[in-house]
């Protein structure tokens, strides 16, 4: 028995090790190969090449140095070491070679073959192609994997590949290996030329072509099995057990581009000079191999016209009769598809220069660390440098690279990042919540963001009231701007005068320390806006750019003709049309200043890489006080370039890359949020792993608001089908009403997908009519903003306000009832909940902010009121008041939420029902699934399984809020905007 077993298992085996797919190198060997060798190393990559071993063959090394950069290439330099090896080869042993290796690189070919064919043994390869770096290994496949799989079914033990002459059919050829596309095809078949009569006829016609047709070796190009491989047979061959396979005019073959171009063919003759006629006492030229090569020889020692000139009449063929007759005559091949072939040579020449540089400015820093007797935080700081600097370096030089002093900014900008981290305080460093990994994704963490002053005064108040941000449940805390800031407009905090500075009304940089020291202790996790599209006007840089300082006057937009303000904004949309154009004339200056939000907030000029770093200084500052996230806002409008929207550029998210890697250089555990209140396609690309990793939501946002107005839930839940995915590793920030107005930023794509018939003015007219409601005849209670948007607190958009004022009691209800489904979802649907501080006890609309000049006309001041602790505890304190059923509410969907892991991260699918009232979606885990199902409408409907059958959601499931267990056999009835959270565990599955 204990047999049988053994021997089956030996067949899995051999069954899995036969068909896996083999592993195969290239050995070559190189001299003055700069201009091509890169291309040479990717093309053969590119085509399932694992490995290449290079044998330099000149002891200069920039070109080892170079391909050394690619992981996949081993390079040998030409010296003592590489002849060590050399002395154990068979080649060497060989008395007669031995005494050539100085004059001949074929001995010294072979003995660098013999090498490789040790040590890719060693590392397991199982075949070895041996060609030169002025080839190419070419098949019909877009992979060699297939083909060599096949080889060793068939237990072949070495192959020759016939190779095919590269044809230049003009003069002035820069890059052989693209550009030619014509080859001679291969006639010669067991050492003789077996042309037909016609194909005869015409090359002894031709002047061009002499008996032999091939300029250089028609011989071809080998490779070994290297289970069967034995050593060398000559320069190009294998000795090999196992069967030999001789290949002609077929595929793959080996494409030959010997002298491609002039100044390659003059360096090539050049290096060899004069090299002797005869090869192991036999003379070089005879039966197969031509005269070429040593008419060559002389003509170039001659001179270089007489080069020239050789060179034009043996090589290039540039009739277009000639070139018709070798196709027809089929001696010449068309082969056009090896740009194709690669993935990208321009990306890869940029890697290697990019891994270059990293590599120099680490050893920089290296040094001058070990100078200033720091080398012990190098050593902590080097691990990270080396994974995050190619890349830093490479999205900052997709905005910066063409900086004359490109490199030398980078390494500023490592040193300046090394200071900080040498300058965190270890109490610091540990105060990150490091050790809880993804807490964004996390179901137990629920985020609230609130303004320091309206709702506690100061930083130190705020340390008192965590406890009533616990009682909800709250764990995070996303504060707004709590910087210095200009006295009057500030456009409540995001006019920033100093980023270091605390705002003296809110306390000092000691209390905002001890406030971050309780919140830790307490569990919670904080973020903190960066505001980097702008500074405040009096921002120091901003008084020096006032003063005519030239230096800081380039830190800003600034311009002195009209006529440039136009080109920049003609295709601008203004962002704050009520507060003028995104440019506006400012008479003391007497110049324009881009300030795309208010007056008093210029934006910063990101083409200027001082305004980078600069920036990137106090955003390390910051990540070094323990802020665990970074929001960061406006990110949209940060690159202006003319001809664009001055939007959503795609160097705006570079730069968004090049902060979040650099500061994650110094605190890897920061999180960073991106604020970009655009449509979703845009959204998308600031979120990665490497950029943002969470997302503002807005679509989820603006989705329920027109969801709830339109009582008509199918756009949302197109919407949302279309929008939800995000790369691994990322997560949406969700929320249903924020410091901001609401914008109406949906995908109109995907809208007219859904309804190609989509009329979006009536769609917009009707949003902005339902919640600015001037005719009374909605619920809402929203005041316009910025000409197209909403602002109103969630308690006074879903009609609390109104209800109240009529002190109808339904309608109070129903408000309240909205409120909570707006809730629902957010803390269902998937991604990071942020509560808006206010709406968890239905705070109404303050109009007071009309009384004050620095406020009236920013409506948002209407959803940002003073929060009020006597009345709202008074509220709180009787259980039949507003406050407290939506409070205990909101509570008790964290509670459910918190209770499991369903919660966690954000994949979920909308379910699409006959019905626009019933919004419903599910959600997946190993053990559990969950559905959600919210009326958004104040009629009772019915959720009825049958239409939404491809679910299969029949069955006992279990009701997370009422704790009670709920059948879906039954139809069951959803009262106005009633939702339900259904969970089901493994075992009812
Ligand atoms: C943000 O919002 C802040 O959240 C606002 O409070 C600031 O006023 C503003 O930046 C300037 O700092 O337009 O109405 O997507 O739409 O960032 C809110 C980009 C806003 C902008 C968004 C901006």
């Amino acid at each position: 028995m204990d047999r049988q077993i053994n021997n089956q298992d030996t067949k899995i085996r051999t069954h899995s090790a036969n068909n896996k797919l083999p592993k195969v190198a290239i050995v070559s060997t190189v001299a003055d190969c700069e201009k091509t060798i890169d291309f040479f190393i990717q093309y053969h990559l590119s085509i399932g090449f694992d490995h290449i071993f290079l044998f330099c063959d000149t002891t200069d090394d920039s070109v080892a140095k170079r391909v050394g950069q690619y992981k996949q290439v081993f390079v040998q330099r030409n010296g003592q070491e590489l002849y060590q090896k050399w002395r154990i080869t068979d080649t060497y042993r060989n008395f007669q070679k031995r005494a050539l290796i100085d004059k001949e690189v074929m001995v010294r070919q072979e003995m660098n073959v013999e090498v490789a064919i040790q040590m890719a043994r060693k590392a397991g390869f199982d075949w070895l192609l041996h060609i030169d770096s002025d080839e190419l290994f070419y098949t019909q496949e877009s992979s060699i994997k297939r083909h060599f799989y096949d080889l060793g079914q068939r237990g072949i033990g070495s192959i020759v590949y016939s190779n095919m002459e590269a044809i230049p059919e003009h003069f002035d050829i820069q890059h052989p290996f693209t550009e030619i596309t014509l080859f001679k095809k291969n006639y010669f078949r067991q050492n003789l030329w077996a042309f037909n009569a016609g194909q005869r006829e015409f090359i002894n016609k031709s002047p061009r072509f002499d008996d032999k047709y091939f300029l250089f070796y028609q011989n071809g190009k080998s490779a070994v099995n290297l289970r069967y491989a034995r050593g060398v047979d000559g320069v190009h061959y294998f000795l090999a057990a196992g069967k030999r396979e001789q290949r002609s005019n077929k595929f793959p073959t080996v494409l030959h581009f010997p002298c491609s171009t002039f100044e390659l063919f003059l360096e090539k003759y050049r290096r060899l000079g004069n090299f002797a006629d005869e090869w192991l006492g036999k003379p070089r030229t005879g039966k197969f191999v031509s005269g070429f090569h040593l008419e060559a020889r002389d003509v170039v020692n001659e001179d270089q016209v007489s080069a020239l000139e050789f060179y034009n009449r043996r090589v290039v063929v540039n009739q277009a009769s000639e070139v018709e007759q070798l196709l027809d005559l089929a001696l010449a091949v068309r082969i056009t598809d090896i740009p194709e072939k690669l993935c990208s040579i321009e990306l890869h020449n940029q890697d290697i220069n990019q891994a270059l540089l990293a590599k120099e400015l680490i050893t920089l820093l290296r040094d001058q660390s070990y100078r200033e007797g720091l080398s012990r935080e190098f050593s902590n700081f080097k691990n990270n440098l080396d994974t995050r600097l190619p890349a830093i370096i490479q999205v900052l030089s997709q905005v910066y690279g063409s900086a004359e002093d490109f490199d030398e900014f980078i390494f500023k900008l490592i040193q300046k990042s090394f200071c900080h981290y040498c300058n965190s305080s270890p109490k610091m460093k540990g105060a990150n919540s490091s050790s809880e990994n993804n807490w964004t994704s996390d179901h137990q963490r629920i985020g609230a963001c609130l303004y320091v002053d309206r709702f506690c005064d100061t930083l130190a108040g705020l340390e008192k009231r965590v406890d009533y941000l616990k009682s909800l449940g709250v764990n995070h805390l996303y504060l707004m701007p709590i910087f210095k800031t200009p006295n009057g407009s500030n456009d409540g905090g995001f006019a920033i005068s100093s980023y270091r500075e605390i705002s003296p009304e809110l306390g000092s940089m000691d209390d905002f320390r001890s406030l971050v020291r309780r919140l830790k202790e307490t569990g919670f996790t904080l973020s903190l806006d960066f505001v980097l599209n702008h500074t405040a006007s009096d921002h120091e840089w901003a008084l020096a750019a006032k003063t005519g300082d030239e230096h800081y006057r380039e830190f800003y937009h600034l311009f002195d003709e009209q006529r440039e303000v136009e080109e920049y904004l003609a295709n601008v949309q203004d962002t704050f049309p009520e507060s003028g154009r995104d440019i506006i004339f400012h008479e003391e200056l007497d110049c324009w200043v881009w300030s795309t939000f208010h007056h008093y907030q210029w934006d910063l000029n990101y083409s200027n890489p001082e305004v980078f770093a600069a920036m990137l200084d106090n955003l390390q500052f910051l990540a070094c006080e323990g802020v665990d996230a970074f929001r960061f806002d406006a990110i949209p409008h940060i690159w202006k370039e003319k001809g664009s929207s001055c939007k959503n550029h795609p160097h705006c998210h570079a730069i968004v890359e090049a902060f979040c890697h650099l500061t994650k250089l110094i605190k890897p555990e920061v999180v960073f949020i991106s604020e970009a209140i655009v449509a979703p396609e845009e959204v998308m690309e600031f979120v990665s792993p490497s950029r943002t990793s969470v997302a503002y939501r807005p679509l989820l946002a603006a989705s329920l608001w027109q969801a709830l107005a339109m009582r008509d839930t199918r756009a949302m839940s197109y919407s949302l089908a279309r929008w939800s995915d995000l790369p691994s590793g990322c997560e949406w920030l969700s929320y249903v009403n924020c410091h901001d107005d609401l914008h109406w930023v949906f995908s109109n794509r995907t809208l007219l997908e859904f309804d190609p018939n989509f009329d979006f003015l009536e769609f917009y007219r009707q949003l902005l009519s339902f919640y600015r409601n001037p005719d009374n005849s909605s619920f809402a209670r929203g005041k316009i903003f910025q000409k197209e948007r909403i602002s109103g607190s969630t308690a006074s958009l879903v009609g609390l306000e109104k209800a109240l004022e009529n002190k109808d009691r339904e309608a109070v209800e129903k408000s309240i009832n909205r409120i909570l489904l707006l809730h629902s979802v957010i803390l269902s649907i998937g991604g990071l909940p942020l509560l808006y501080i206010g709406d968890e006890i239905g705070t109404l609309n303050d109009y007071s902010y009309l009384q004050y000049d620095e406020l009236k006309d920013d409506s948002r001041w209407v959803h940002r009121p003073k929060k009020n602790w006597f009345r709202d505890r008074m509220q709180l304190s009787s259980p039949y008041s507003p406050a407290t059923k939506i409070f205990s509410g909101i509570k008790k969907l964290i509670a459910a939420r918190k209770s499991s892991q369903i919660f966690s991260g954000h994949s979920m699918r909308t379910m699409f029902s006959e019905r626009p009232e019933l919004f419903s979606f599910c959600r997946r885990s190993d053990r559990s699934r969950f559905i959600y199902f919210g009326n958004f409408t104040p009629s009772p409907t019915k959720i009825n399984i049958q239409e939404i059958e491809t679910y299969n959601l029949k069955g006992e499931w279990f009701d997370m809020i009422w704790q009670t267990e709920l059948s879906l056999s039954d139809q069951i009835i959803l009262q106005p905007y009633e939702y339900k959270w259904l969970i089901q565990h493994d075992g009812d599955l």
